[in-house]
């Protein structure tokens, strides 16, 4: 059973639920908030706050790096990483970070913020500024002016591949680049008053209009109190192992942390290693033991002295 925990209107959430749907593989939905406190999904994830998160039992996904890589594993076909694509994932990482951030500083004007937010009250509107704020830390945030310079070279760009090659941005099918470019482009479309900018890349709103049209298969909704009673219940944990010359030894107690926004470390016991991911395994009153895994790439592993 795959467990995706996210909300509407998150984009990172959209490019899961799209990818579930290019992969045809039925889904439970947990619907969590979009703003802290969420302690249902910490929980699970002992601290990781960020959206979405994916759980199959007592096994925690976080980052949509590392939950197309299992979407991959359960389902190889049709494929996110063909072999004619390699730099697929490079532009996806590329997406996921610059683009996104570009893209959000789009859509977040006031205009913006008010559709995706669906006409805030004021008191919603101070909370989420205030939740953003606390979770970029000292991350600088991008101006309007150096936003939307960055956002029309980026789009210009997407639109100059496609209109020479497509249909998808890496030729006849889509892969992973098509998801990660996907879904900051969906995030604009949402904040309709501003979504404008994106008809004047014709060649991109065509592709947009293709991937939207992917879908997300099918789901059940699931309640956020009974997923965590899953994770109780379950038996087992997906095989992992510490691979050796990678600096860090099984056992050992570590947390584990993003390097960009939403830094939360995530505190337990190294059982998982590798170039792709890391695995900590921790232990909560509610969930049980769980494995909580993350990419390799874009977190920090540190010896955790307090342990
Ligand atoms: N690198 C992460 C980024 C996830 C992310 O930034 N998600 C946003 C929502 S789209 C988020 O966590 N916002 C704060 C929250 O949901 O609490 C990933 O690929 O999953």
């Amino acid at each position: 059973m795959l467990i995706l925990h996210h909300y509407d209107m998150s984009p990172f959430a959209e490019k899961v639920r799209l990818m579930l749907g290019f992969k045809g593989l039925a889904w439970r939905s947990v619907h969590i908030p979009p703003v802290m406190p969420k302690p249902d999904v910490i929980a699970l994830t002992g601290g990781y706050r960020k959206t979405p998160v994916l759980q199959i039992g007592a096994d925690i996904y976080c980052d949509t790096a590392l939950i197309a890589r299992m979407l991959e594993a359960r389902q190889p076909t049709p494929t996110l990483y063909p072999a004619s694509a390699p730099l697929a994932v490079p532009l996806a990482q590329w997406a996921d970070g610059t683009l996104f951030q570009a893209a959000v500083c789009w859509a977040m004007q006031p205009a913006g913020v008010a559709a995706i937010l669906g006409d805030p009250s004021p008191e919603v509107l101070k909370g989420f500024a205030t939740d953003r704020a606390a979770m970029r830390g000292s991350v600088p945030r991008l101006t309007l002016p150096d936003g939307t310079v960055q956002l029309r070279a980026h789009l210009a760009a997407i639109d100059a591949q496609l209109a020479h090659g497509g249909p998808w941005l890496f030729g006849a099918a889509p892969c992973i680049a098509d998801f990660s470019v996907g879904h900051c482009l969906w995030f604009i479309q949402r904040a309709s008053p501003v979504a404008h900018l994106l008809t004047d890349y014709p060649a991109l709103s065509a592709w947009l209009a293709r991937l939207l049209a992917i879908g997300h298969a099918t789901s059940t909704e699931l309640d956020s109190a009974d997923a965590v009673a899953v994770a109780a219940a379950a038996t087992g944990h997906v095989s992992v192992a510490v691979a050796p010359g990678l600096g860090f030894e099984p056992g050992q107690a570590v947390s584990v942390a993003a390097t960009d926004y939403g830094a939360d470390p995530v505190a337990g016991t190294l059982v998982g290693l590798s170039s792709e991911s890391v695995t900590v395994r921790r232990s909560d009153a509610r969930a049980g033991t769980v494995h909580v895994h993350f990419p390799r790439f874009g977190f920090q592993i540190k010896k955790d002295l307090t342990a």
